[in-house]
């Protein structure tokens, strides 16, 4: 496989968001009397902001106004939190991945299932590096459909079959297959597993290096 383009899931991979996510879900639980743990939190990993909700409410029912007024009030939250982050904020790597990938001349965008991944950019100051910039405002079928996937391919003008997917959770993994994309996975391998290849992180990795090994596939 020729990769073309380097298509780079947001929180996870480029910087941890995921930590803040928790926060303002524990939160919002705690103000709805509802028990969520860090471990209840890795479930929403790279999930739509409505899956999440349902996963914290655990079966409890709620109108459609009181799970927007939730979805709300958790977002505040969070964007509160990220208004704080910083370019220190990004993972070890990253910034060395997305530098190196500009001077190979290769395509790089960014596929987010987040409703507030440019205001994320924006604090990274990483924006200026992408061809395009994929996010849960796109459409309305998030991860694992492929869709925000294949948006991204044709944003950047390249063939599904020459991206490549960087992703931290298993739904972005399956809706990088589902677009007949391959993926580099990023993390344990009991939630990454499924891609075709994992590194704990993106630290002391090259994209020379990726290239090269998907070549061989
Ligand atoms: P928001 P990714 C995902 O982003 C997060 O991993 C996930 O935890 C979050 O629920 C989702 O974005 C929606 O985020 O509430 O900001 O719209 O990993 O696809 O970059
Ligand atoms: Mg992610």
């Amino acid at each position: 496989m020729i990769i073309k383009a380097f298509l780079f899931d947001l929180d996870g991979v480029l910087t941890d968001t995921s930590e803040l996510h928790f926060l303002a879900w524990k939160r919002l639980a705690e103000e709805e009397g509802i028990l969520f743990t860090r471990e209840d939190n890795e479930a929403l990993r790279g999930v739509s902001r409505r899956e999440s909700l349902n996963l914290l409410l655990k079966g409890r029912q709620v109108s459609e106004e009181q799970a927007r007024e939730m979805m709300e009030r958790k977002n505040s939250y969070y964007v509160e939190l990220v208004r704080q982050m910083t370019p220190a904020n990004l993972l070890p790597g990253a910034l060395e991945m997305i530098e190196e990938i500009r001077r190979l001349g290769l395509k790089q965008a960014i596929v987010s299932s987040s409703k507030n991944a440019w205001l994320v950019l924006e604090r990274l100051q990483i924006g200026e590096f992408f061809d395009a910039v994929i996010d849960g405002n796109s459409s309305a079928r998030s991860k694992p459909y492929p869709d925000l996937f294949l948006l991204a391919a044709q944003a950047v003008g390249v063939n599904p079959g020459n991206c490549l997917v960087v992703e931290d959770a298993q739904a972005g993994v399956e809706a990088a297959h589902a677009a007949g994309m391959k993926a580099l996975g990023l993390g344990p391998r009991e939630r990454v597993g499924a891609a075709e290849l994992v590194f704990p992180s993106l630290e002391s990795h090259s994209a020379n290096e990726v290239i090269t090994f998907f070549e061989g596939l």
